[in-house]
């Protein structure tokens, strides 16, 4: 009985020290690590019939969305809108379109992902807002405390008596000559737009503006949303003096000012105000910024202030079809070593406003650039129907809906129109994919979908959206949430590695042949502790060969192929000094952790042993 005792002391005593040991690693808010869906409204799914996306569809394909393992949807505008610019011109900050639905269907949705363990986070535009919002509407007509709302500016005459607008801004959606000002004439003044002319700026130095905005917030924080991506932040504010940008055209004091950041984080400082007021769970924020790095980090927040974390859009402006596996390794180590201490960061493979990743990067190439974005830490954002490697359609002039493409000519709108990847969700190889009843959509469905559909890749045992999938659940492993990264290159930069490792778990290395040739990989000369073999966890759907054990010195990746391997049985940390691979500490780590190293392998085989006779000893008794 004393003996027996003893052994049950023991036993707890270690794991005790085991339990000790995991709750060294750091605790995450649940959108550190998110998988973020980013559903487009009116591509996702047709309840109606009418051939625009809507809330109804949406929900509909929740146990899709639960099955495919991500845990946020992000939905691109949803809000009253004459959808000019696709919604990014909203007319009722805090109501639904009618195209899309109700409140109530928003309510309904929101609830329905709850219970599936989904998020659901919403895009705030708070540059802009529609000329049919009733702000503008009573701005125009210089009713206080409307009046200021927005950027209203006298302009001049010439010799001629031609009006001319304050200054040299131009918009982007450059129409009208270029300028970003629209002469208005019930208010007999100009008004700024950095976007289309029915999108006027709002004028954020002015409180009551930020007041309305912090309400937009609450609204919808009150309808259990879990989350904002704070959309245009570049463009928040101008020069408060109007002044004449010296390069026309290039932002001077029209984009990235330090008003931007200070803003974001009052926006932040709301939102946790919110959250801890009335009890509620933390919320995903991010913000879409575009500019020099430092402007980027800037936006986490300063000794005083909490921030917003930026959108890394790495994968999108730096990542090629050419891309050798130096290349990546440095764009990802790059941006890794700018991120202040202890910042979560995130991966973006595509979004609306590109090319589609297999149109962009090569459709053989999405698996291994899925396996890269969601397996490397932090949170990861994918854009819908990228999980089965949808491409982009070519739009013809008379189909082009984005003001991006119809601003410009038929000669040149190809290369600025964001449609091509804008198009119907492809479910299955029905009318219309399947995505609505309609044969005519909003935009017209890729031909492909007749092969390339949700229906037709469950059935494949291999194809993008299995691979998608076994990733997504993979990520949500420990190794991946809490785990330290490094990146290697071999066989002459045609491959890339990404070893991820914690203490006490299994090691698994990602292995992507960038090149267009099958190659022959030894990991024993990277890793020479390797000995056993691997088992592959995860392979691209292009991938042969595939076994369910793989020796480390004899990898066969044909051209683009992928895998996700795990090694059991090594030391978690395995790398020798003298081969290229870099090692870099990220922030979930704490710093003990990485001494323990020896001392815990044999602390894990101390507790299954002493485990294994706690359970023989004390068997009879039970
Ligand atoms: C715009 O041009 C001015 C004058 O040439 C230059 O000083 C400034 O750095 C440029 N700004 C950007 C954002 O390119
Ligand atoms: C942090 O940013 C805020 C808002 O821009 C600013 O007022 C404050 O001075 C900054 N603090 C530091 C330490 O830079
Ligand atoms: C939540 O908190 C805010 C202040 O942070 C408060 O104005 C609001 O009334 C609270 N809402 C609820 C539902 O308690
Ligand atoms: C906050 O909510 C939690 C869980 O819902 C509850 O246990 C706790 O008592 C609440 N705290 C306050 C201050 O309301
Ligand atoms: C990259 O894309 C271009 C244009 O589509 C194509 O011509 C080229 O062959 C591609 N290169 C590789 C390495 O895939
Ligand atoms: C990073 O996180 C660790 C562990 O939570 C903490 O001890 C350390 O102070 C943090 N460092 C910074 C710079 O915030
Ligand atoms: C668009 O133009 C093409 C020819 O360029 C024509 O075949 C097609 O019918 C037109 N579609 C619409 C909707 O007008
Ligand atoms: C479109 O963009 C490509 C690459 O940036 C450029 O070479 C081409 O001239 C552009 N075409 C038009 C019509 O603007
Ligand atoms: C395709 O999807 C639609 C909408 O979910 C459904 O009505 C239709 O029956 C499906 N077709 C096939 C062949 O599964
Ligand atoms: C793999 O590399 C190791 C270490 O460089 C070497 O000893 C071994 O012979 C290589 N294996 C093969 C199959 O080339
Ligand atoms: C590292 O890579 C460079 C070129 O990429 C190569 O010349 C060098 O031999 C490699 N070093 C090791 C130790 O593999
Ligand atoms: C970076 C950028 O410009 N993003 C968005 C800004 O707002 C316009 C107009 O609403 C959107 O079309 C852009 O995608
Ligand atoms: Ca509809
Ligand atoms: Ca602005």
């Amino acid at each position: 009985m004393d003996s027996l005792r003893r052994v049950f002391l023991f036993v707890l005593g270690l794991l005790f020290v085991k339990s000790s040991y995991l709750e060294q690693l750091v605790k995450k808010e649940w959108w550190e690590t998110a998988l973020v869906y980013q559903i487009w409204p009116r591509g996702f799914q047709d309840s109606d019939g009418d051939g625009e996306g809507d809330l109804k569809g949406i929900i509909s394909h929740l146990d899709y969305l639960q099955d495919l393992g991500i845990n946020t949807i992000w939905l691109n505008p949803i809000y009253s809108s004459p959808l000019i610019d696709s919604g990014y011109d909203i007319s009722n900050y805090i109501d639904i379109n009618p195209l899309f639905g109700n409140l109530q269907h928003f309510d309904e949705l929101v609830n329905e992902a709850h219970k599936r363990d989904l998020k659901v986070i919403l895009d705030i535009v708070p540059n802009h807002s529609s000329d049919q919002h009733q702000w503008f509407r009573l701005s125009s007509k210089n009713i206080p405390p409307y009046n200021n709302y927005y950027i209203w500016a006298d302009g001049s005459r010439d010799g001629k008596g031609n009006r001319i607008p304050p200054n040299n801004w131009v918009s982007t959606y450059s129409d009208e000559g270029g300028s970003a000002w629209t002469w208005h004439d019930t208010r007999e003044q100009w008004y700024y737009h950095k976007f289309h002319k029915s999108q006027p700026d709002l004028n954020l130095r002015n409180e009551n503006v930020l007041q309305e905005l912090q309400n937009v917030f609450k609204f919808w924080l009150m309808r259990n949303v879990d989350g904002f991506r704070i959309n245009a932040v570049s463009y928040l504010y101008e020069d408060e003096h109007l002044r004449d940008e010296p390069n026309v055209g290039n932002g001077t004091y029209t984009s990235g000012l330090p008003e931007n950041t200070a803003l974001v984080y009052m926006f932040r400082s709301y939102i946790n105000e919110w959250v801890e007021t009335n009890n509620s769970t933390s919320k995903l924020l991010i913000a879409e910024v575009y500019g020099s790095d430092n402007v980027l980090i800037s936006f986490y927040g300063n000794d005083t202030h909490e921030g917003i974390p930026p959108f890394n859009f790495r994968f999108i402006t730096s990542v090629r079809n050419t891309s050798t596996a130096a290349h990546i390794k440095n764009v990802l180590e790059d941006w890794f070593e700018k991120l202040p201490n202890n910042a979560s960061t995130n991966w973006v493979l595509s979004n609306h406003d590109h090319s589609r990743a297999a149109s962009r990067i090569g459709l053989n190439r999405v698996d291994g650039l899925h396996m890269l974005s969601l397996l490397l830490p932090g949170q990861a954002f994918t854009y819908y129907g990228e999980e089965i490697a949808m491409l982009d359609r070519k739009m013809l002039w008379n189909e082009t809906i984005d003001q991006m493409g119809c601003v410009k000519t038929k000669d040149t709108y190809a290369n600025y129109s964001r449609d091509p990847a804008r198009t119907p969700m492809q479910w299955n190889s029905s009318t219309s994919g399947g995505f609505s009843t309609s044969k005519t959509t909003y935009l017209p469905i890729h031909p492909n979908y007749l092969q390339r559909n949700v229906e037709a890749q469950k059935k494949e045992i291999q194809s993008n959206l299995n691979t998608y999938k076994l990733l997504a659940a993979l990520r949500r492993n420990e190794v991946f949430t809490h785990g330290d990264y490094e990146f290697a290159t071999l066989n002459n930069d045609r491959i890339f590695i990404l070893k991820r490792f914690l203490e006490n778990n299994p090691t698994y290395i990602v292995v992507v042949n960038l090149g267009l040739r099958e190659e022959k990989v030894n990991l024993t000369s990277l890793y020479p502790n390797l000995k056993d073999s691997l088992q592959i966890i995860v392979a691209s759907s292009n991938a042969v060969h595939v076994t369910e054990m793989i020796s480390p010195q004899n990898i066969l990746l044909t051209a683009n192929a992928a895998l996700v391997l795990k090694a059991k049985e090594i030391p978690w940390s395995t790398t020798t000094s003298g081969t290229n691979a870099t090692t870099a500490s990220p922030p979930a780590i704490t710093t003990e952790k990485n001494s323990a190293t020896a001392s815990s392998s044999m602390l894990q085989l101390i507790i299954s042993t002493s485990v294994v006779v706690m359970l023989f000893e004390l068997s009879p008794f039970v």
